[in-house]
């Protein structure tokens, strides 16, 4: 059984014991999308901001094949500096558990082990999407499949604009997959508020997100539910100033021949340096928004 391979932290499943809000959140944003040391300030700021909001922060990863739910300060910190932490989606569990290996959990990844922890909501920057030109690459994130049948909430600011926002749009929609957009008419695009995809469900409150949730629970609807914040308006980069910026780094991937999981990490890596660190700033303050509302969210549900 799975529970052989899953440490869940003494205050974390007391906390999924007793039905309090309990937020899970991804440790491959610490070990991959982030240097060091703003990845594991910004871990911990999230872990801050959770709990101000009334809920118990759960960050999930992978120590010497155990899967943990509930890092401590110091796995976290271990987790944001360590080398050899491999980047695990659904596909990498069996190696890395197996091999008693260190790993860092994706979207799809920390899905998987929330839902073996029995937490329903997650909070993140940014899902994997479909890539811009997946028509040759096949190149889609696992994340989406994912989304498609475990019974988690994700909340994110969208899909990156490193991503073809329209395309995994459309993916979502096929795979039955509920977008709701909060507070605002368009899907938002992570470094910026506006993509131009016009959103199918907007929702202005918590409460009808977790009503929202519930009703598609009590409809024995399987597969995740996506909510997608916009970055604050101060913090935003404009999206056509991305649009310049990600296509130099998309050129580059092309041309060192960037394969597999590693493009995400890459771009994200490239566009933090094409922007002086401006894409980095705006990353963590987009995560730390997107606590706060999924704590909201997750004392609705
Ligand atoms: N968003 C970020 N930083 C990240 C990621 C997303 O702001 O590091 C990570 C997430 O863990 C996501 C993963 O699940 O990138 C997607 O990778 P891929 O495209 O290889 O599926
Ligand atoms: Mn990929």
């Amino acid at each position: 059984m799975y529970n052989d391979y899953l440490d869940v932290s003494q205050e974390v499943a007391l906390a999924i014991d007793e039905g309090r809000p309990v937020v899970a959140l991804e440790s491959t944003i610490i070990a991959h999308g982030m240097p060091y040391p703003k990845n594991v300030e910004t871990a911990l700021a999230v872990e801050k901001v959770i709990r101000d909001n009334g809920a118990i922060p759960a960050t999930i990863g992978i120590l010497g094949g155990r899967i943990k739910v509930g890092l401590t300060k110091e796995e976290i910190e271990y987790m944001a500096h360590a080398e050899n932490v491999m980047k695990v989606s659904r596909r990498d569990f069996p190696l890395v558990i197996s091999g008693k290996m260190d790993g860092a959990t994706t979207v799809a990844g920390t899905m998987i082990a929330a839902h073996m922890a029995g937490i329903k909501l997650f909070v993140t920057g940014g899902i994997g999407g479909v890539h811009r030109g997946a028509g040759q690459t096949f190149d889609i994130s696992a994340d989406l499949e994912e989304l498609k049948m475990t019974d988690v909430t994700v909340v994110c600011a969208g899909a990156k604009a490193i991503l073809d926002i329209p395309a995994t749009m459309e993916y979502l929609e096929t795979a039955g997959v509920p977008v709701i957009a909060y507070g605002t008419d368009e899907i938002p695009a992570f470094y910026s508020r506006k993509s131009g995809v016009k959103a199918v469900c907007r929702l202005d409150s918590p409460e009808e997100i977790g009503q929202l949730i519930a009703m598609k629970e009590c409809l024995g609807l399987k597969g995740g539910v996506l909510v997608t914040c916009p970055i604050p308006e101060e913090d935003e980069i404009p999206f056509e100033k991305m649009d310049v910026v990600i296509r130099k780094a998309l050129d580059e991937c092309r041309e060192k021949n960037i394969i597999g999981k590693e493009i995400t990490p890459f771009l994200l890596s490239k566009v933090k340096d094409l922007t002086e660190g401006k894409s980095l700033e705006a990353n963590i303050k987009l995560v730390l928004n997107n606590a706060a509302i999924g704590a909201k969210i997750a004392c609705c549900i």
